[in-house]
């Protein structure tokens, strides 16, 4: 899968792409990452991509043309990518989203700074909004992050081993609990299933955890 992104921090995507999960995605052929200099789209010499909001108030707003050109360009490279704006308004990235959005070949992902990007922009180049729940950021970088990280951990060889068919809202429950060595310490013991050897009682012990973990943290888990 090929990430597109489109920013004016493109420095900050080293986070996920120099170590971990991802890079070893990237590593191995699976993802790719490749980031955009929005003010390499500017088409003044001070480099500015955005200016005041019609109406008045606060803070700057994103042009239209930088974006609309820098779009233009991936789309050349990569016909078909999906244009994602990262929002608040967006709809609400959870697993199922993340599992959905996997089966791409690519996707294209707008960060946003200051009060966001011209609304035209919205209406005319982008294809999802997506958000990654209702608070604000400062930018849409982390977002973009947010949501390269979840997808990318349901590519198909991406993660070392099956470990995702167990992580928490892979079967719509929360994770079991986890425990390794000392088996005591400060009184508190390791199950003494879990020491048993039973892989049968561990699998049924780790189930029941789970659901009695959903319903005392997550009610509205189980509802759905
Ligand atoms: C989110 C969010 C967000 C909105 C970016 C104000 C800077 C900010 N993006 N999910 N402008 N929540 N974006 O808060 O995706």
């Amino acid at each position: 899968m090929r990430f597109d992104v489109i920013t004016l921090f493109p420095e900050m995507f080293s986070a996920i792409k120099d170590e971990g999960v991802i890079a070893r995605g990237i590593k191995k052929s699976l993802l790719s990452i490749h980031t955009w200099q929005l003010r390499d789209f500017s088409d003044n010499k001070h480099r500015n991509i955005d200016d005041k909001p019609y109406g008045g108030g606060a803070g700057m707003v994103m042009q239209v043309k930088p974006i609309r050109d820098c779009i233009r360009k991936i789309k050349q490279d990569t016909p078909g990518t999906m244009v994602i704006y990262l929002s608040p308004q967006g709809e609400k990235l959870t697993h199922d989203l993340a599992k959905e959005l996997s089966e791409l070949d690519s996707i294209a992902l707008l960060c946003g700074r200051y009060e966001g990007v011209d609304e035209r922009v919205i209406e005319h180049d982008v294809d999802k909004e997506v958000s990654i729940g209702d608070y604000v950021i400062s930018g849409g970088e982390l977002a973009a992050m947010v949501l390269i990280d979840s997808v990318s951990r349901q590519i198909p060889g991406v993660l070392g081993n099956a470990q995702s068919l167990n992580d928490s809202f892979a079967n719509s429950l929360l994770d079991y609990p986890h425990y390794t060595r000392p088996e005591i310490i400060d009184d508190q013991q390791v199950p003494e299933v879990l020491l048993s050897g039973h892989q049968a009682n561990i699998d049924a012990w780790r189930e029941d955890q789970s659901l009695k973990n959903t319903q005392k943290k997550r009610q509205d888990l189980i509802k759905k």
